[in-house]
This record gives structure tokens, sequence and C-alpha cells, in this order.
């Protein structure tokens, strides 16, 4: 390949600008720039795409699958850019051009097709799959309205749609030719001809599903693997034919039915949203995929029976679980096999991860509802669940395990163990996660399969999320580690570690810090009018609102301190600032309680003299993946608090690390992997470890006790009820924590049993933290230790382990 300089990529945008919106770089907008740019980096990656494709075929190469109702890409243009190579000619380009490069990489949209961690996992995923040289392609739904956008008026948080496609499209390629049809309702009907048994779906409604295809470039390769979106359209815009026949509404109903399917995200985070439109919406795309696998697969090998040799199919939580009776429906209806080959393919393709142990976000669905909506699917979950059951009775004899272990009872379809049944693998996310997994939440499947249990622990794109988003790390760390070799060997940083006692070094680690935090406190100013200082402690919790995570348990510390601030204005000495980003799921009234809260103890703090230059606390509205992008490189504490045993892994922790941050964290998910790497000296660890939650909740857990025994604690509590100087009171919250509301037991997250330990080791943190030069060494040690936080290192496992697939 003839390598692609400045002036190329000059030609190129010009061009481009030319034949796609009839402008010179002179007239074209910002937003006309960023869309060029994408569509000259898209022409780049589709040539790829055609060849890694072809290879893959020629070479008759087993394809991953990677079925994901949620992919949070972000931002594309400089990660292609930089993946690509072409960041630097990128910037000239549009610099030559009379562009400001940070201006258009700035107005490009967040592709926010998730919720949280589940989906960034996937995207982070999506990149070393395929800079691994993995043949792979991603499937999901092509959303109009990704997560909404938050805003924050008066304290409470407000929705607002995210309308990313209006300038996010231009990363997408539709094939309109490669459209598969789903059909919905109807009923089953099976007829003998010339001796075979046909069995059809008929009068079902059917809704057309577009894909839309998204490149995804690899780092350092030629290699382009796909994400493919769906898109739903009705099969006609208006059925004339209905309408004829005087069917007005049901016409219209049908063009309603498709086009809602993919309209919105639902924005549910480790929640189960039992609606039906969520359900059409997870039969679609895992209908639309299989067809297309399907159709794929027998075009090029004419057969379906050695499907499983050529093909895995990996299902990112349950969300996508129907696949395994509709790869059944396609063996049996469409191939022509019988239920045991049928039966024998599919155990053989599908493997299936778990991502959370919380019992309200395990999928349940509604028997009637599957019947009625996919009536040949719904025949098929009954005869998988039969058979189940009777090997699982046949193993056990234990009518209590067959309950617990069945696929439909109680007028319920219950997908996790339909996942367990149909899949050859189920995998946790870290390795706390999967033993509870094996001896909790699983535990009578494991004990009948143990061979189909693993761990693979997550990781984050490093090369995003360390090199790309923090330049100045980067720099260091090519400067000690003799070059950019981390970025393929993420072990590399290693090397660090060698450096703990070298002064120098540690002091531009330092001073790294410190113009990142710079950096943020301008961002911030401009963008939200809020004054940071940049000398303060920059001590984060950014991730999902809920409960389990605890962000209410930091909010009961930051009163602590503001009270001590009362009593004595010299009690704080080190300006420290508190910064929170978090989404509630707009159905879930405590977690935007919880939020008001944190901006009513702003504001207070805010006004309050005698906090000046020593607390504050600012609470960044729509938090999401470009805002992280900004603040991990300017992070120093990262809060990763949740109860022992709630959070699976946690993959922000991981990104906090990589920039150097220091913990301040429970013994919860990923955090446990991280402390056998770190050792007790360079984490704040706290709190109580998950086998003793369990413990506290088996002997009696009266949160009351402590509140009567601890007269900070006490105190804190208190002004729940008073609340603060915008006069709203948080008497609901007080209430919850002491006695329960409905329906939850009082702390059911143990706030109060961890409070003491949590004010100590921040304590600890702080005092640390005047030593700037252990401070320093410590982050090194973060930043050494974090290369098997790495997706690749992961995505070489489930390679290795799971998929058997060969890797880079
Ligand atoms: C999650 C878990 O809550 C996280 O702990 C985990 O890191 C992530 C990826 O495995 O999956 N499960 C889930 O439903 N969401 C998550 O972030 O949204």
């Amino acid at each position: 390949m003839t390598p692609i300089t400045t002036q190329t990529l000059e030609n190129a945008l010009t061009a481009k600008l030319m034949v796609s919106f009839g402008k010179t770089a002179a007239e074209a907008t910002d937003g006309e720039m960023m869309r060029a740019s994408a569509l000259v980096l898209r022409d780049m990656m589709a040539l790829r795409e055609v060849e890694t494709r072809q290879k893959a075929r020629q070479q008759h190469a087993r394809q991953v699958h990677y079925l994901s109702l949620e992919f949070l890409m972000g931002r594309s243009l400089m990660k292609n850019a930089y993946n690509l190579g072409l960041l630097p000619q990128l910037r000239e380009a549009l610099e030559h051009l009379g562009f400001k490069a940070a201006d258009i990489f700035e107005i490009e949209p967040d592709a926010a097709l998730g919720n949280g961690g589940l989906g960034r996992l996937a995207a982070c995923y999506l990149d070393s799959m395929t800079t691994l040289e993995i043949p792979a392609t991603g499937y999901s739904i092509c959303y109009e309205l990704g997560i909404f956008k938050q805003k924050i008026v008066e304290g409470q948080q407000v929705e607002l749609p995210d309308n990313w496609k209006d300038l996010g499209a231009a990363w997408l390629m539709p094939k309109p030719a490669e459209t598969q049809e789903v059909r919905f309702g109807g009923t089953v009907r099976e007829f003998w001809d010339n001796g075979h048994l046909h069995i059809v779906n008929e009068d079902a409604t059917v809704v057309q599903a577009v894909p839309c295809d998204m490149e995804i470039a690899g780092y350092g390769t030629e290699h382009v693997n796909v994400l493919r979106l769906w898109d739903a359209r009705s099969t006609q815009p208006v059925d004339m034919s209905l309408f004829s026949r005087g069917e007005y509404l049901k016409a219209a109903e049908d063009e309603a039915m498709a086009e809602t399917i993919a309209k919105v995200l639902y924005p549910e985070d480790n929640h189960l949203e039992g609606k039906s439109l969520r359900l059409k919406q997870q039969y679609f795309f895992v209908s639309a995929t299989l067809q297309s696998i399907a159709a794929k697969h027998t075009e090029l090998y004419g057969t379906m029976k050695n499907f499983h040799e050529k093909n895995v199919i990996q299902i990112n939580d349950t969300h996508p679980a129907l696949v395994i009776p509709e790869l059944m429906r396609i063996l049996i209806d469409d191939a022509g096999m019988d239920w045991d080959e049928a039966w024998d393919i599919t155990t053989r393709s599908v493997a299936y991860t778990n991502h959370t142990v919380l019992s309200e976000a395990l999928e349940r669905w509604p028997q009637s509802l599957v019947e009625f909506l996919l009536p040949r699917v719904w025949q098929i979950i009954l005869e998988i669940s039969r058979r189940w059951q009777k090997k699982v009775e046949d193993f056990y004899h234990d009518p209590k395990k067959t309950e617990k272990m069945a696929i439909v009872w109680g007028g319920q379809v219950r997908m996790a163990n339909l996942c367990i049944a149909g899949g050859m693998a189920v995998n946790g996310v870290s390795g706390l996660h999967s033993e509870i997994l094996k001896k909790d939440v699983f535990r009578d499947a494991y004990g009948m399969e143990p061979w189909k249990f693993r761990n693979v622990t997550n990781g984050i794109d490093h090369r995003r999320w360390l090199s790309e988003i923090n330049p100045g790390l980067d720099g260091l760390i090519r400067d000690l580690t003799g070059g950019d070799d981390y970025l393929l060997h993420p072990q590399a940083l290693k090397k660090l570690d060698d450096y703990a006692d070298d002064a120098s070094v540690l002091e531009r680690l330092g001073a790294i810090k410190r113009a990142n935090k710079a950096a943020f406190a301008a961002h911030a100013k401009k963008t939200r009018g809020v004054e940071l200082n940049p000398d303060a402690i920059f001590d984060v919790q950014v991730k999902r609102l809920h409960e389990y995570k605890r962000q209410l348990l930091n909010v009961l510390h930051i009163i602590a301190l503001y009270q001590k601030l009362q009593d004595d204005p010299n009690a704080i000495t080190q300006p420290h600032t508190f910064l929170f980003g978090a989404k509630a799921a707009p159905g879930y009234a405590v977690a935007k309680r919880i939020i008001r809260l944190i901006n009513s103890l702003a504001d207070q703090i805010d006004h309050d003299p005698i906090c000046r230059d020593k607390l504050q606390v600012v609470f960044l509205e729509n938090y999401r993946v470009s805002l992280a992008e900004q603040l991990m490189p300017a992070s120093e504490v990262s809060q990763q608090i949740s109860t022992a045993g709630k959070e699976a892994s946690g993959t922000g922790n991981m990104k906090f690390m990589m920039n150097g941050a220091l913990t301040v964290g429970t013994l919860d998910g990923a955090n446990v992997e991280m402390h056998d790497l770190l050792g007790d000296e360079n984490m704040f660890l706290f709190g109580l470890r998950a086998d003793e939650v369990e413990q506290l909740k088996r002997e009696g857990y009266v949160p009351q006790r402590l509140y009567n025994r601890d007269p900070v604690l006490h105190r804190c509590l208190d002004a729940l009820r008073t609340g603060f100087r915008d006069g709203v009171r948080y008497d609901d919250l007080y209430q919850r924590l002491l006695f329960g509301a409905g329906g939850s037991p009082a702390d059911e997250y143990f706030l109060l049993a961890d409070f003491q330990a949590y004010c100590q080791a921040e304590k600890r943190m702080a005092e640390t933290y005047r030593d700037q030069t252990a401070w320093n060494r410590m982050s090194l040690h973060n930043i050494a230790r974090s290369g098997v936080f790495a997706a690749d290192r992961a995505v070489a496992e489930y390679a290795d382990n799971i998929w058997h697939v060969p890797h880079k």
C-alpha cells in the first residue's frame, strides 16, 4: 500500500466535499467537514473490508458473530484515524483546509447505542477482535435514538432525545440487497407435501430488517470487520392491498409496529423492562442476524450441517437468548434437519456471557407474550424446556432443583436457563463474579455440567483509553518502554515498574497529570461554566446511577467532611474536589433523587465561604463516552465502592487505573484482581467482602444500631432529613436507609455498615496525597500493572478457550 500523506487526505476531503455536499472547503460547515472526513475514512475501510471478507471466505475461516443489544461506540473519527495510522495526517489536512481539527472531532456526536459497561465492552471487543485479525462481525439494532441526553434543570435530571444520526450516519453503509424478513404473530400451520413435513408461520406481520454496516478498523493491521446494525422497515410503506380491503387501521398498525422497533434504546441498565416492544427488538435483531449468517453460510458450503464448525455465536448477556430457538427453527424448518441433529449443532455454536447477578436484571418473559408474538419459536422453546427438564430430573431427582433450573415455569420463560441449556459455554466477567455464578446463581447447573463454566475477566481498549486520549502519558510510556510496543503488547507496561525510584520519572508523571487536570478544568469552564481548582484532589465517581454502586455512600462521606469543616474551618488543608457523572434510568425514582441530592449538596458547598478552596462538589451533566475520554486522564482518585458481590466486573475501574488514578474501592468485581496485582500498598481498600455481606444478611442486619452508635453517621443522616439551602428535604432517602421502603429492606446495600471504613479509606488517601512522590509512585505502579486489563487479553482468551479461532 502506498502511504497516505497529508496531501492525499487533503485532496480526498476536498473531492468528497464537492461530490457529497456540493461545497468547497471554504464554503463547508464544521458538520459537513466532519461528515466528509468520515466518508473518506469509510471509503478506505470499505476497500479493506472487502479484502478481509474475501480472504476469510477463501480460507473457509471460522467466523465469530458477536450479538449484543448494545454497542456504546462513542465517537469514531479520531479512533478510526488513529487505528488507520492517519491521525497526524488528518489533523494537518483539516488545518490546511482552514478548519480547527479539534472542533471537527468535537462536533461528532457519540454513537451512544448502549447504556453503560455492557455496551462499551462490546465496542472495545470489536476493536480487539479486529486488531487480533479475527474474522468477526458485531450485530445490533440501528436505534434512531441512542441513550437519552441528560440535562440538569434545578438540580434534577431531564431526558432529551439523542438524534445521533444527523451527523453520525456518515459511518453507516446501508445494504438493502441483504434485507431480511422477520415474522411476528400469526399462526403456525403444519402440512405434508411430497413426503415432507412443512411448518409455516401464516398471517404473520412481516417486518423488514435492513442492514446498515459500520466498518471497524483494527490497529496495525489491514484487517477490517463490520458492525451490522439492523434498521426496521415495514414491508411496504403503506400496504395498498389492506387499504383496498378496507383494513386501513391494520395497514397503519403494521407500519407503526415496524417503525417503532428500531426507534429507541431501552435506557434501563442492569434492569429488566418487561415491555413487549423490547421482546420484539430482541427477536427482530436475532432473527435477522441468524438468517443473514445462515444465508451466507449456505451459499459458501451448500449445507448447514457444518454450521458449528464454521461459526460461533457469542451472546452478550441474555438479551439475544432467542438465538437458541431461532437457530433451531432455521435448522429444522428451513434446512430440514431432525431435532437431535439441530440441537447438536446449536449447542456447539452458541456461547453465553453473563454480566450481572442482580435478580432484577435476570430476564424472564411472560409465556403468553412469547406465545402470542413468536408462535413457532414458542413451540421450540417448550420442547427445549421439556427435554432439559427431563435431563435435570434424571440427574438430580430433586423437584426443587427441577424448579430452579426450569426454562419454562410458572407462566414465565427464563432466559438465563435457556442460555445455559442451549450454550456450549457460560462465562462470568471477573474471577469473583464467575465464582458467584458457580457457587450461587447457577449452582445446580454447574453441578450438572461443570465443563460449561469459565471466567473471562473484562478488558478495555487501551489504545483508545490510554494512548489516544492521554497523549502526555503515552509519550512517557514510549520513552520508558522504548517505543510503541505496548500498543500491541499491553504487558509491556510492566517495564514502568522499574522506574519506581526514579525521581525525574515520578515528577514527569505528576506534571502530566497536572497538565491533564488543567486541560479538563479549561474544558469544564468552557462547556459548563464551572470553575475547577486544578490544585485540588480530583476525586471521581462516574458510572450509571444505581443504588448498588453506592453514590450515596460517597455523598454521606462528603456531608461528614462538610460538617467537620463547620466545626473546624481548618480541618481540611488539601483542597478536595468531588466529581460525579451519572445517568439514572428515567423510571428509577430513587436514582433520580440521589442525583438531586448531589446537586443540592454541591449548591450548599458552593455557597458556603468556609468551603472556598477546600471542598467542592460538581455534578457533570450528560456523562458519556466522549466526556469520559476528557475526564479519565485528569482523574486522581477512582471511586469503585459497590457493595461487594454486586458489581460483576466494572470496566471504568480499569480505565482509571490505566490513566494513573488510585482506587478507593471494595473487594468487588475486577477490583479483586486489581488488588491482587497492586497489594494493599497501591490502592485504598475498605469495607465488607462479598462473603461477609452474605453472612451479615443471614445473621440479620440492623442499620439503626449503627446510626445510634456512631455520632458522625448520625449527624450525616440527619442532614438528609433537613436538607440544604435549596429547601429540598431527603427524608425519603433517610427512611430508606434506616427503615427500608417500597418492599426493599433497610439499607439494602450496606452503606451504613461500610461508612466508617470508607471514611478511613478516604482519610488515608488524602494523607497519602500530601506526599506527592509517594503518590506518583503508586500511580506509576497502577499504570505498570494495568496491561492485563487490556481488551486484547480478554478477546484472546475468548478466542483460545471458547471460540477456538486463531488470532494474531
Ligand atoms: C454490566 C455490569 O454491571 C458491569 O459490572 C460489567 O463490567 C459490565 C460488562 O461486563 O456489565 N452488566 C450490565 O448489565 N451492565 C453492566 O455494565 O450494564
